[in-house]
């Protein structure tokens, strides 16, 4: 990449190159690479509050937030401060240590559905093993997972719909056998019908139904009204559970997560990011007599040399304490929806249809003249259009998730004068990508 004004190489095009000599694609995480958006991807150096910075210099209000768990914005001096207490302790015991049940604590007596927990180090970790819980817990194998929904890079999960009528899974990647998708069935997004049609035909050999209360990975896909308590009975007339990833929404758009804001109850949770505050740091938790299942107290095993790592804990204890502040929550509703507007009036003065939606501080925005209700919908966005508006907001600024098929997060730290710059640069992007 060279710089615009000076014609030279950045640094970022110079970490790219580096990286590529050693790294996959020279990252480790596909959608960095900004492949679906065009050009080389920007190395970071550091970020603070509600802005990142890259390696040329260059300050951006971040809309990423790290995929969620810079809720309080990057570097909030308290969990700066925690991290680093931890850290003179010892970075890692191998061992229990006092601050695990200090967190469990704390995310146990938010959500009601959860009496105990596990904690694991990545969301495909805690999705992983709510799966093998709930095969274990019911004695079952088959698993419905919705299209496009995105739980994390397990084999069972990393599944395609197939083709015609069938509502088996196929592989979505190399290296996944048929075998290993071949117990998960797919079926469209916020179809209730779909979903009660599979169960009558399956529902005896249905060990969960897997599930993004609000989906984050098509964009951001709300529930229809009825369908997560359409999951939820169906459940219960077969005997199978309900999972709910909350990896994304846990505490994210609700002290809790979604669960508690619409009073529903799965059987397992899946969390991650906010719990963590950026340190690796996820888990799934359910009922007392589900988890004990778990071993070392029951047959299913599951296990992690850094699960519950201290630097974690308390990484992620000071950040939901920050999160019982009074009014985050409202005051993330009001910077969402005043985001929102602002893209919607900017985008018609442009003469381009948008799409957006918000839930506390995760927010979406596609490129299309109607709402997105499920993956299809997320598909017939106009997601070159998307590439561009990434592009040009890069140059205003601004931080876009590198993809039209994920969702934005916002932070305390994104006050009236940062949104309304955010909507400044926002519509001149959009005038600059208009035809
Ligand atoms: P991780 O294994 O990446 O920690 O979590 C997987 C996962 C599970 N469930 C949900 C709902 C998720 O959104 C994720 C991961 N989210 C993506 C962003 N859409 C992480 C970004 C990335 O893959 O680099």
């Amino acid at each position: 990449m060279t710089d615009p004004h000076s014609g030279k190489q950045t640094q970022s095009r110079a970490c790219y190159e580096r990286a590529r000599q050693v790294l996959v694609g020279g990252v480790n995480s596909p959608v960095r690479a900004f492949r679906a958006v065009g050009g080389d991807p920007v190395f970071l150096k550091s970020a603070k509050g509600a802005h990142v910075y890259d390696v040329d210099g260059n300050r951006y209000i971040d809309l990423v937030g790290t995929w969620g768990p810079a809720i309080f914005g990057h570097a909030h001096p308290e969990v700066v401060k925690a991290v680093q207490d931890a850290a003179e302790r010892g970075l890692s015991f191998g061992a229990c240590c006092e601050s695990e049940a200090e967190l469990a604590e704390i995310i146990t007596s938010a959500i009601p559905s959860i009496d105990m927990i596990r904690f694991v180090n990545s969301g495909t970790e805690a999705t992983m093993s709510a799966v093998r819980l709930a095969r274990a817990a019911t004695g079952r194998s088959k698993l419905i997972k919705f299209e496009g929904c995105y739980h994390g890079h397990v084999d069972s999960l990393l599944v395609a719909a197939g083709s015609g009528a069938s509502t088996f899974g196929v592989p979505d990647s190399a290296g996944v056998t048929p075998s290993a998708a071949g117990d998960t069935l797919l079926v469209p997004y916020n179809d209730t019908r779909a979903v009660q049609r599979v169960m009558e035909e399956h529902g005896s050999d249905i060990a969960a139904i897997l599930v993004e209360p609000v989906a984050g990975n098509m964009g951001f896909v709300p529930p229809a009204d009825g369908f997560l308590e359409t999951l939820r009975s169906v459940c219960d007339d077969s005997g199978g559970l309900l999972i709910f990833d909350e990896v994304m929404t846990g505490f994210r758009v609700a002290w809790g997560g979604y669960q508690v804001l619409a009073d529903l109850k799965p059987d397992i949770t899946c969390l991650g990011k906010v719990i963590g505050g950026g340190m690796p740091v996820a888990a799934y938790g359910g009922r007392r007599e589900l988890m004990e299942q778990v071993s070392p107290l029951g047959s299913m095993y599951q296990a992690g040399t850094l699960s519950g790592n201290p630097i974690g804990m308390a990484c992620g204890i000071a950040t939901l304490k920050l999160c019982q502040t009074e009014g985050l929550y409202e005051e993330l509703n009001n910077s969402a929806a005043m985001l929102t507007k602002g893209f919607s009036q900017a985008a018609k003065e442009a003469g381009l249809s948008l799409t957006t939606g918000f839930l506390g501080g995760m927010i979406g925005l596609a490129f299309s003249d109607k709402p997105v209700f499920n993956f299809v919908d997320a598909q017939d966005c106009d997601h070159e259009r998307f590439a561009a508006f990434f592009r040009a907001m890069l140059k205003n600024g601004i931080w876009l998730p590198p993809s039209g098929y994920e969702a934005m997060f916002i932070s305390s730290e994104h006050n009236n004068a940062i949104i309304e710059q955010i909507i400044d640069a926002a519509a001149a992007s959009f005038k600059a990508i208009t035809p």
